[in-house]
């Protein structure tokens, strides 16, 4: 790689994080740049064609969305952790998709003021799950003993349920065993763990806090 990586990050976004999997799995050398999402830099507006991060800064260059960030950068550095085989790793990105729905199910279920909104926002995400369980392989990684990207593209939702079970005994994944253990399995891998600020648990405990939703009445101690 002739060029040096740049992301741009928020610390609670997992959507970074999913680029960050693959950036360490690959033990890739790149820099990484915080900004605050909720006052965002004059130079991140600028380069930030959404305004969202993931943004990788590749030279002059920019990408941003967390799955083409997370394609390109497994293409410039072989081998692949896609499946080879073309029907599969298709099947795959169609469920990386939906687990990226799953994200955006959990945010206003953990931050909604509204009792009813919460809870509409938990019965997507466990009818999704359940959708989810039903096409998993069962076995350790998403489709066997294989880690592919796939488990890079989960692994912070899956990280942000933990969160949720450690921080109000709420467990999304009760009713799906293959899930709870592929969860388990992808938790425990060094370049998973590596790829938040180690504080990340605290600061999700003190986001549903100071967003103080409905969820934040279900904190322990
Ligand atoms: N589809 C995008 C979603 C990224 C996203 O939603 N990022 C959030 C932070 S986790 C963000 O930047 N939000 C700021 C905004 O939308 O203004 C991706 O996969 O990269």
């Amino acid at each position: 790689m002739s060029q040096k990586l740049e992301l741009i990050s928020f610390k609670l976004c997992p959507f970074v994080q999913r680029a960050v999997i693959v950036l360490k799995k690959k033990n890739i050398d790149f820099d990484i740049t915080y900004i605050d999402l909720s006052n965002p830099p004059q130079w991140f507006k600028d380069i930030s064609p959404l305004g969202q991060v993931p943004v990788l800064k590749v030279g002059d260059e920019v990408l941003f969305e967390s799955s083409v960030i997370q394609e390109y950068v497994d293409e410039i550095t072989p081998p692949s952790l896609q499946p080879e085989d073309a029907l599969l790793k298709a099947k795959n990105r169609a469920w990386i998709s939906f687990g990226g729905d799953i994200l955006f199910a959990i945010h206003p279920m953990v931050t909604s003021k509204d009792e009813t909104l919460s809870n509409e926002k938990k019965a997507v995400i466990l009818q999704k799950l359940g959708q989810l369980e039903t096409v998993h392989s069962g076995q350790t990684y998403f489709n066997g003993e294989t880690f592919n990207m796939i488990d890079a593209a989960y692994a912070p939702m899956l990280m942000r349920l933990s969160f949720i079970k450690q921080h109000t005994g709420i467990d999304l994944l009760e009713n799906t065993p293959k899930l709870a253990k592929w969860s388990e399995s992808l938790l425990a891998l060094d370049f998973v763990q590596a790829s938040v600020v180690p504080e990340l648990p605290i600061m999700y405990k003190g986001m549903i806090k100071h967003m103080d939703g409905f969820l934040a009445t279900k904190l322990l101690d």
